[in-house]
């Protein structure tokens, strides 16, 4: 083996964990951190059999400072890709291409735990496939769509109550503004100077962070098996079709919205500008990518959302967007300690992106109802 290992203390104890080398019968030539996700530390495993194949795997530190019981967390997603991988069969998919698979360990877990407290996990690789950090057409965001709207179908018979909740009240936005205002009077009163303006933004929308949660509570929105963190990375997309192939980063997968999958995808998808754009003006919601989504996750979900869901999809992408921003903003506030950040002030600059694509969701809300209408009622 001639691998350098990137500075991640007991990266080499966990690759030993796993069959990686001895199931290739070969070595392993590369071991570098990939991906952009904000969460967990993530590496690709490059590895040559003897007769030079290359076969690939991700290896994920988890975030236990975040996900707070990894072992449950594991559970609920072997229990969900178990079950995806018969759904696919049954349709006559691939389930090796069409939904992540865990790599067990060596004594035959679904996770290592390592002697410094750490959890890891492997995946093996997606061969062939790409993930976009951007939406590069409308048909690739309309395809995302339909294959989102069919994770929520693939799971609607799932039992719900086997799940554990990764992190509870994940998109209670009503909660988030709680876990905001306490970091408003507990945070940095020099960084809250600066963020002054979006603070107020903030503030002024307290009204409708209770919209949704209300309507769940009084029984008017139905709680659905969802994926929760549903932005443009977090699916696969085939090298050679450029058809959406395969969901990924399920560590959120709990009970939630339709309205939470849809709205999130949308904050990240439809918005003109990158999540972490410092230039406001490139940022706004592509109408055009809008209608691409919605019309494809209504036909992903085929026909399984309630009259109500429909209606309220304007809703879902605006309160996603706004609750993501309070939690940048909430995170900048309080030192930046769950974000993944790259730069000085990254997380007051995404939350920027998120208020200024919630104010012009707002300026846009006429044309985004009617948008939802046209499909409702084909
Ligand atoms: P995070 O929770 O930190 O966002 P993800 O699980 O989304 O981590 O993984 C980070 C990145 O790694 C993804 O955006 C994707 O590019 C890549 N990735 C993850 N799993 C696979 C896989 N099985 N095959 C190919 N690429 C993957
Ligand atoms: C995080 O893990 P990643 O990068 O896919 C976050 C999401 C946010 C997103 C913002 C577990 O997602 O909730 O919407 O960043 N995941 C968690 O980009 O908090
Ligand atoms: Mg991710």
């Amino acid at each position: 083996m001639n691998t350098e290992y990137p500075a991640c203390a007991k990266i080499a104890e966990a690759i030993a964990a796993f069959p990686i080398e001895a199931a290739q019968n070969g070595s392993l030539v590369e071991c570098i951190p990939y991906g952009n996700g904000h969460i967990n530390d993530t590496f690709l495993l490059r590895c040559e059999t003897t007769d030079k194949i290359e076969k690939k795997f991700i290896l994920q530190r988890m975030n236990h400072t975040i996900f707070k019981n990894p072992p449950q967390l594991m559970e609920n997603i072997v229990h969900v890709t178990q079950y995806l991988r018969t759904m696919i069969l049954s349709q006559g998919g691939n389930p090796d291409r069409e939904t992540l698979n865990v790599l067990q360990t060596r004594d035959g877990a679904d996770f290592f735990w390592d002697s410094s407290q750490n959890y890891w996990r492997v995946f093996p690789f997606i061969e062939r496939s790409v993930c976009l950090e951007k939406v590069e057409s409308e048909k690739d965001f309309y395809d995302s769509a339909v294959t989102f709207g069919n994770f929520q179908k693939q799971l609607a018979d799932f039992p719900v109550e086997i799940l554990h909740e990764t992190i509870p009240n994940f998109h209670n936005t009503a909660s988030r503004f709680a876990d905001f205002q306490k970091a408003l009077l507990e945070g940095d009163k020099t960084r809250a100077a600066l963020a002054q303006e979006e603070i107020a933004f903030a503030l002024d929308r307290k009204e409708d962070t209770f919209v949704l949660t209300s309507l769940l509570a009084e029984g008017t929105l139905p709680l659905r098996v969802t994926h929760n963190d549903t932005k443009l990375n977090n699916i696969l997309f085939d090298a050679d079709t450029r058809k959406a192939l395969c969901i990924i980063d399920l560590d959120t997968v709990m009970p939630g919205l339709s309205l939470y999958d849809f709205g999130d995808s949308i904050r990240f998808g439809a918005n003109t500008g990158a999540e972490d754009e410092t230039d406001l003006t490139k940022v706004g919601l592509d109408l055009s990518l809008f209608e691409a989504f919605t019309k494809g996750y209504l036909e992903g979900c085929a026909g399984s959302l309630t009259e109500k869901e429909i209606e309220l999809l304007p809703m879902g992408a605006k309160l996603m967007t706004y609750e993501c921003g309070i939690r940048f903003l909430a995170d900048f506030l309080t030192g930046d300690h769950y974000f993944k950040i790259h730069r000085e002030h990254h997380n007051l600059d995404r939350a920027r992106t998120q208020f200024r694509l919630v104010a012009d969701m707002e300026a846009k809300w006429d044309k985004m109802a009617a948008i939802v209408k046209k499909f409702k009622n084909p």
